[in-house]
């Protein structure tokens, strides 16, 4: 099919592009009203919803844990004949570079900071510091681990059986709630989920570029020297930008793979860094601890609603977090259930759970590590850095970076080339999905138009200029917590969805046949 014969379903596409557009542009209008209306929205939302987004996240760890070791954990996602397309090794590494962007790089180095000094769990970090120091540690293992790797994985599986056992040829996640809502996904409803899932992905990446762009600007104000304004900050967002449309419009899709690749080593070449000049033993050592502090505690922690003095740790970290994997859950989902064909099930929720989690935790625990480290050892007082530069987070990144041995000449700038790889990579597979949503009958291999890829570039774009117009970090983390919740109903559909569809095709042959194959001819879902 040619580009141009491709047809856009306008009435999913234009809600979306025009109320971020509209958002985007009244929050640099009116930056100051915007950051009210979002601190009274966030503190709505989050407060009244924060035990629903814990339960959720609770939820999907339980429901998986039990679906990938129940009979059903047999059944493969695909024809009986199907074998997986992609090795073990280049399938888990897929999965995490879908998942995993410039975030973890963000959050990795200053979130246990923040911790040093929370209260969190009602510890004093007076007078208990060896405790507030270990849970630092703890809280990024549960952060970054099981429970968000969970929220990824749920939709995969009613996405992954729709297309590949059902065989139903839309990449919606309207079609993988079939098993319930049956053709009313092709009506109104459908509609409504699928306009659900396209706000879910374009809050999502505004936070991620609402983060981004400050630490893109401080990281190139330290290597050029030019102070870190707002409107270095806009050029920074501007020059990315254009370099992102431009490489969509050239078509460089081989390009944006293969850096994507070359960032893969460039992470492992920084990760190493760090683990080499140390402090090693103590980096393996918390690690070691703060696994078991979070296995010790997982239930504790993922339902920690801090209900009577409401400090806002659960809300300012769990639940903002939690919101953000689920808006980037479809988009994952998508993703990991078009790879995993012709694998079961039970390889499928552990191989998430396991290298997701174990991806992120080695990122925490080398990087949270050294910056833990700093610390307690005495070395850099990081934590009065972050709070006397007025909670910047991205100075006192640049300056636990440049606390480091070749931290100015070596780390800084490949750190830089890091970070900038990772938001374009982000933005082209946001923009890709976001347009392959949008346009109709798209089957697995055709690309969308690239119109329609570039404009949705630049929609984004203007959305991260708003958030950061109000210089809130809440409303960079409001954007994902918003479009969130009304995601959690979808995906619960979702998950009732596949049941059914379990139940109806293989029930009765688990009953006699624990090792079941898929049944030669599955009735077709639509
Ligand atoms: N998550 C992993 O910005 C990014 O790195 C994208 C963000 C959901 C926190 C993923």
């Amino acid at each position: 099919m040619s580009e141009v014969s491709k047809k856009i379903d306008h009435s999913l596409m234009w809600p979306g592009v025009i109320v971020t557009g509209i958002i985007g542009l009244l929050l640099s209008l009116f930056p100051e009203s915007g950051r009210a209306v979002v601190d009274t929205l966030f503190a709505i939302l989050t407060h009244n919803f924060k035990w629903l987004f814990l339960m959720f996240g609770l939820f999907c760890v339980l429901f998986l844990v039990w679906l990938g070791l129940s009979r059903w954990g047999n059944i493969k996602l695909g024809a009986p004949d199907d074998t997986p397309e992609f090795s073990t090794y280049t399938w888990a590494a897929m999965i995490f570079c879908a998942g995993i962007g410039i975030a973890i790089v963000y959050w990795a180095f200053i979130e246990p900071v923040y911790y040093l000094n929370s209260g969190m769990l009602h510890v004093d970090p007076d007078t208990q510091k060896g405790l507030i120091g270990e849970l630092a540690g703890m809280y990024g293992q549960f952060h970054w681990g099981i429970t968000p790797w969970a929220i990824y994985a749920l939709p995969t599986f009613p996405i992954a059986y729709a297309i590949h056992v059902k065989k139903i040829p839309a990449l919606r996640l309207s079609a993988a709630c079939r098993g319930i809502i049956g053709n009313r996904a092709d009506g109104p409803l459908g509609k409504l989920i699928d306009i659900v899932v396209i706000f879910a992905m374009i809050g999502g990446i505004g936070t991620s570029l609402g983060l981004a762009v400050p630490l893109g600007t401080a990281l190139i104000s330290e290597i050029t020297g030019l102070p870190p304004s707002f409107s270095l900050q806009i050029i920074v967002l501007i020059v990315w930008t254009a370099l992102f449309t431009v490489t969509v419009w050239a078509g460089l899709k081989k390009g944006i793979a293969r850096l994507a690749d070359l960032n893969t080593y460039i992470a492992y070449f920084l990760l190493l860094y760090v683990f080499i000049i140390g402090p090693t033993t103590f980096i393996l050592n918390n690690w070691c601890n703060s696994l078991g502090l979070m296995f010790s505690d997982f239930f504790k922690l993922s339902l920690w609603t801090d209900p009577i003095t409401n400090g806002g740790f659960p809300e300012g970290w769990t639940v903002f977090y939690w919101a953000w994997w689920v808006a980037y859950a479809p988009m994952v989902g998508l993703f990991v259930a078009r790879i995993s064909k012709g694998r079961t099930i039970r390889q499928v929720v552990f191989g998430e759970l396991v290298f997701g989690s174990l991806g992120c935790w080695i990122f925490f625990a080398i990087w949270g590590g050294y910056a833990i480290n700093l610390q307690t050892s005495g070395a850099l007082d990081v934590y009065t850095i972050l709070k006397e530069s007025g909670w910047s987070n991205n100075v006192t990144i640049v300056a636990i970076l440049n606390a480091m041995p070749g931290g100015k000449y070596i780390f800084i700038p490949v750190f830089t080339i890091l970070c900038s790889i990772f938001l374009a990579t982000t933005l082209n597979s946001a923009a890709y999905t976001l347009s392959s949503q949008v346009t109709i009958n798209l089957s697995g291999d055709e690309e969308p138009p690239r119109w329609n890829r570039t404009l949705w570039g630049i929609i984004l774009g203007l959305l991260a200029l708003g958030l950061l117009s109000t210089g809130a970090l809440k409303a960079v983390q409001l954007s994902s917590i918003v479009v969130a919740l009304p995601l959690i109903p979808v995906l619960l559909l979702m998950v009732f969805s596949l049941m059914k569809w379990l139940k109806e095709d293989y029930g009765e042959i688990l009953k006699t046949n624990v090792q079941a194959l898929p049944p030669e001819k599955i009735k077709p879902a639509v």
